[in-house]
């Protein structure tokens, strides 16, 4: 969680350096993308949507691989094969089927695997969407449905979206449905194992709603202040997901050693260094070794 948001600093400063074409921050939404994508087996697979750079890195994806596509320099930066995660999908929703299909392939082949589709509030209005709930639940299909409600689509808030919430949308094409504070990580990760066990006893999809916050732009070409109150933003800063999850293992540390524990604050320079350089470039043992440190930290 921590890297990601780091992550996020770094590409807001490299766009604006002219190093990055364009940036969309996962920053706020941490705790529901490392709490669930952290609560599925590598072999499962996920279809993520623009945003799920905290989920990619979770998954071994490297901030240079992250980067690349960004810089325009490559259609996309990874081999989703070799993560079980797939390429990032801009047109909203579509990676709902995508994940679909793929789940429709995994029963042919046999086995357990869940087939993970990350999409937002807003990509829920898309009709993609309720053809991906209605055909994975007719078919009994092995999905798991993840759904971040970040408040926003762009600029158009969820209480111009819809009247009826995701997950009781999803609950009504026979989807097995979870509603949960997105910026818990622990409790994400815990509804998300219950959802994804579901899914892979062969019960059919089911859907976790995560409710967050979209604390950044909704990218680098967005200034939120021309249509969000800071006083919104200000109530979401207050349960910042990586603030909370931080607090909670500070005095989890105070009481079982009765100290605070040292903090090891990693520099940016440890590893930007290798960010903007190309889409060839392998991630630097350092940039490695700081993942693993730091995610097996904060997850
Ligand atoms: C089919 C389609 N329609 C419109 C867009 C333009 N668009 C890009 S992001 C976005 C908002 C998506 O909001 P949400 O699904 O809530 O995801 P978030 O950006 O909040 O993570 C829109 C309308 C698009 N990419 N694809
Ligand atoms: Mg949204």
């Amino acid at each position: 969680m921590s890297l990601a948001r780091r992550l996020d600093h770094e590409a807001l400063a490299l766009q604006r350096q002219g190093e990055l074409g364009l940036w969309l921050p996962c920053w706020g939404q941490e705790a529901a993308q490392v709490g669930s994508v952290s609560a599925l087996q590598d072999t499962d697979y996920v279809f993520p949507s623009y945003r799920e750079h905290a989920a990619a890195l979770v998954r071994g994806i490297s901030p240079t691989e992250l980067l690349t596509q960004w810089r325009g320099a490559t259609h996309a930066g990874w081999d989703p094969k070799n993560y079980n995660f797939h390429f990032y999908s801009l047109v909203l929703g579509t990676q709902t089927l995508h994940a679909t299909g793929y789940a429709m392939g995994a029963v042919l082949d046999g086995g357990d695997q869940v087939v993970a589709a990350y999409f937002g509030d807003g990509a829920a209005s898309q009709g993609d969407v309720s053809e991906a709930f209605n055909w994975a639940a007719a078919q009994n299909l092995p999905v798991l449905f993840f759904c971040q409600n970040n408040q926003w689509a762009i600029s158009t808030p969820t209480s111009l979206q819809y009247r009826t919430p995701v997950h009781e949308r999803a609950a009504g094409f026979g989807v097995r449905s979870f509603y949960v504070d997105g910026n818990d990580a622990l409790a994400v990760h815990a509804v998300t194992t219950e959802a994804a066990d579901i899914v892979r006893r062969g019960e059919g999809p089911a859907l976790v709603e995560a409710v967050t916050f979209r604390m950044a732009g909704h990218s680098t070409s967005d200034d939120p202040t021309k249509y969000r109150a800071p006083e919104e933003l200000a109530a979401w800063e207050a349960k910042d997901p990586v603030k909370r999850l931080r607090t909670l293992l500070e005095a989890t540390a105070r009481t079982r050693r009765g100290s605070p524990p040292s903090r090891r604050r990693s520099k940016s320079s440890d590893w930007r260094c290798d960010a903007p350089a190309g889409p060839s470039k392998p991630p630097s043992s350092t940039i490695s070794s700081i993942r693993r440190t730091r995610i097996r930290t904060a997850s």
